[in-house]
């Protein structure tokens, strides 16, 4: 028997905890936390350890593919990957022949894997690079743009320090962070205070000092109202204002209207606990975090919400404080070189974008990046500013992850080539015109990834084991498309090369990697301190007004507007995730579906009476045509207006045989629901769906 122990990075969602993977004759058996990793410490989550349920799995694709049938049909005919490749790259080539080379759309899941393919999309003259993050982060990052600056990932969270850290719309202990998790559990142990706002008590309320059980949707006020007594009573940081803030008076200005007293009456939360929340982050400051939020695709004033989240951390003096908000380190903060990037081999592509971000009426206010793949799906449909004829979904289920499908589809019906690269089956891959079985992150090494922090590192993901069927790396794929598409720079055929190219100029080699994985840039983490220059917006400080916001017909300071109340008989649809799964695409994975096989709708305990629900009985939750069957989890502990479900169930596909036809998807409740858009944010107002339950 021969065992060894090979360092990687975990692949089971975008957080990418370092990882230890203990092979038995060639075979993954066993994974740890990488214990040499800061925060780790050897643990992961559930989602983590299973990993290799996901290596083994039978039902995920295990060859190129390409559709026979209507799409959607499931007729599908076993190719080689040479086939494969000179298909979709014979069809790239004649499609931007004939429409221009503009006509190829790519949309990912962001992350730090991304280099190699955005180079490739460049290489072939698109602009159009899109990700997931108007269904997800949208709206926080639009919104640390508008207040600093900079954008979301501009500044970290030093929990370890912190003296009271304040939950809003985020459940950190079931949507996992490791690091997070461990170094949040480290500060309450030495006296950190956590508050958690919510519409229901998640895992994180139970272990919170504060819980604050709010009307869903009114989060806004909530925050306008804290601001407001924050101001009035002093409780702010008056060396940080004078310093840093512009506009201090209009915003004083501004909250006098939104007194505790108002605010009680939106929320439902008390005015006297209000006051006396707003007190104890005054004797915590600065040393208070305040999340921003994460998944913030829920209402049209989500955007308003995290802006007010990082004013009050600003107002607070937590941003950049030692406990708060420190800014975040990149490798050239502390003396060292990034990796070399593959983008810059080619010039940025002159036509514009398809999604109209940057320089479309109304859309020059947002973060140009990775755009908003609902606007480039509504170029897709009108053939606007131009036509849209190629898709590849790299890492992205958005059937799954934008509401609607069917509506979704009927947005896609001008694409006349549509590639999923993906590890497992999905709404998308099933629907797609061809399936480039990407091999799981056990089986496959990745390019180096750059991870910013405190103590700024790269790390390497290095395959544990050989693909078990006839499944490739990510590089491979566009390496081999490259290479039919007359980019030579990108026709690497081993990814030693790659890494050789990546590492030119850093002074680190792979070997460096060799003992844990990991490389740290730095040897101590550095708190930079606060200076000009740490804010990029046009005056260097925190704005309260946002000039380009404004240029673009949208307000700094929206006046809050009250969330409608269901109809009668109805409830809002409100979803989240669970420590148990990731998003829709863990479900069928045979250890984590023994765990939990479905989801159930939570509902307030007077409102089941009401319609005659018991606990653990099966009910009909419907909208616009969509019903389901979900199992009623009967509890005190939900806001009466919400019903709250678990994303990512509800399968249908025949190749997933766990996970099909169990629990049901949200996303089919919210009709057209990717038409509505946050103007401000770009996020898409997911919770503004109405649904109804009955008694099956
Ligand atoms: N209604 C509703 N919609 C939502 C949400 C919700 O709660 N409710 N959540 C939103 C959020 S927060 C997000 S982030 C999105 C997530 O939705 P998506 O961005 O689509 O992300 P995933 O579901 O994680 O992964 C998409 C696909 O990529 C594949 N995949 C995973 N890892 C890899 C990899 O390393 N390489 C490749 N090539 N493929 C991979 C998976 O098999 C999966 O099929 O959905 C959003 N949409
Ligand atoms: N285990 C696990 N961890 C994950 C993921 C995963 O799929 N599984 N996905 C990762 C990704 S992509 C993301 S984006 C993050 C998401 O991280 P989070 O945003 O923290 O996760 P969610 O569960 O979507 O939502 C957080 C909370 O918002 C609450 N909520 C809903 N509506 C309202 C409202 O109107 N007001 C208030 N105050 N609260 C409300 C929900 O009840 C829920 O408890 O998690 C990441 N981590
Ligand atoms: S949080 Fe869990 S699933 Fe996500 S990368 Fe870390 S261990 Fe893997
Ligand atoms: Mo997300």
């Amino acid at each position: 028997m021969s065992k060894e122990y090979v360092n990687s990075i975990c692949g089971m969602c975008s957080v990418r905890c370092p990882i230890q993977v203990e092979v038995v004759d060639g075979k993954a058996e066993y994974i740890q936390g990488n214990p040499k990793a800061a925060g780790i410490m050897g643990s992961l989550c559930p989602r983590g350890a299973a990993g290799t349920a996901l290596t083994y799995d039978e039902e995920r694709p295990q060859h190129p593919m390409i559709r026979e049938g209507e799409r959607g049909e499931g007729k599908w005919k076993q190719v080689s990957w040479d086939e494969a490749l000179d298909h979709v790259a014979g069809k790239l080539t004649a499609i931007q022949a004939k429409y221009g080379k503009e006509s190829v759309l790519l949309s990912d899941r962001g992350g730090p894997f991304r280099d190699f393919y955005r180079a490739f999309l460049r290489g072939i003259g698109s602009p159009n690079y899109n990700n997931h993050d108007s269904a997800c982060a949208r709206n926080v990052q639009n919104s640390a743009l508008s207040v600093f600056g900079f954008g979301r990932k501009g500044v970290s969270y030093d929990f370890k320090n912190a003296k009271h850290v304040i939950m809003q719309q985020r459940n950190i202990f079931e949507a996992i962070n490791v690091a997070e998790v461990n170094n949040l559990l480290t500060g309450m142990d030495k006296g950190c205070k956590l508050s958690v706002i919510d519409i229901r008590a998640n895992v994180t309320a139970t272990k919170a000092d504060n819980f604050f059980l709010i009307r869903p949707g009114t989060d806004y006020g909530f925050n306008l109202a804290v601001i407001n007594v924050i101001i009035n009573e002093k409780l702010y940081d008056k060396q940080f204002v004078t310093d840093w803030m512009e506009d201090f008076d209009t915003l004083k200005d501004f909250v006098q209207q939104y007194t505790p007293e108002w605010a009680e009456k939106e929320t439902g939360v008390s005015a006297e606990s209000l006051r006396d929340f707003a007190r104890q982050l005054g004797e915590a400051a600065p040393s208070v975090i305040w999340h921003p939020g994460w998944m913030t695709a829920r209402y049209s004033d989500s955007f308003y919400m995290s802006r007010t989240i990082y004013i009050i951390n600003a107002l607070l003096g937590a941003i950049g404080a030692k406990g708060g908000l420190p800014f975040m380190n990149k490798p050239g903060d502390v003396g060292a070189n990034d990796l070399k990037s593959f983008m810059d081999l080619y010039p940025k592509p002159e036509a514009k974008r398809a999604d109209g971000i940057g320089w479309q009426e109304g859309r020059k206010h947002f973060d140009a990046g990775p755009g908003l793949v609902n606007l480039a799906y509504e170029a897709i449909e009108k053939g606007q500013p131009y036509p849209v004829k190629a898709y590849i979904a790299q890492r992205h289920d958005p059937l799954m992850a934008f509401p609607d499908s069917a509506d979704v589809k009927s947005m896609w019906d001008n694409i006349e080539l549509l590639v999923a690269v993906t590890f497992s089956w999905s709404d998308t891959a099933w629907f797609s015109d061809v399936v480039l079985p990407i091999s799981p992150y056990l089986e496959r090494d990745d390019t180096i990834m750059t991870k910013n922090g405190p103590k700024p590192s790269l790390l390497v993901r290095k395959r544990a084991m050989e693909p078990l069927y006839d499944t490739k790396a990510i590089w491979e794929i566009y390496a081999g498309l490259a290479k039919r598409m007359d980019l030579d720079e990108l026709n690497y055929t081993n990814i030693e090369d790659i890494w050789k190219f990546q590492l030119e100029g850093t002074g680190v080699s792979i070997e460096d990697f060799a003992e844990t994985g990991m490389v740290s840039l730095a040897s101590e983490p550095l708190y930079k301190p606060i200076k000009t220059g740490s804010f990029k917006t046009p005056s260097g400080k925190v704005q309260i007004l946002d000039a380009k916001l404004e240029e673009d017909g949208q307000p700094s300071l929206k006046p809050y507007v009250s969330p409608e109340r269901p109809p009668t008989g109805k409830f809002r649809i409100t979803f989240g995730r669970c420590a148990l799964h990731t998003q829709g695409h863990t479900v069928n994975n045979s250890l984590l579906h023994e765990r939990m096989g479905e989801n159930t709708l939570w509902i307030n305990t007077q409102c089941a009476k009401d319609i005659g629900i018991e606990n653990d009985e099966y009910v009909t939750v419907n909208n616009n045509g969509y019903s389901g069957k979900i199992r009623a989890f009967v509890t005190d502990f939900i806001h009466p207006e919400a019903v709250f479900m678990i994303h990512g169930f509800g399968h249908t596909l025949p190749c997933e045989s766990r996970a099909r036809n169990k629990g049901v998807a949200d996303n089919e409740l919210m009709p057209k629901g990717i038409r509505k858009y946050d103007k401000c944010g770009g996020g898409i107002a997911m919770q503004e769906h109405f649904i109804s339950v009955t008694k099956s």
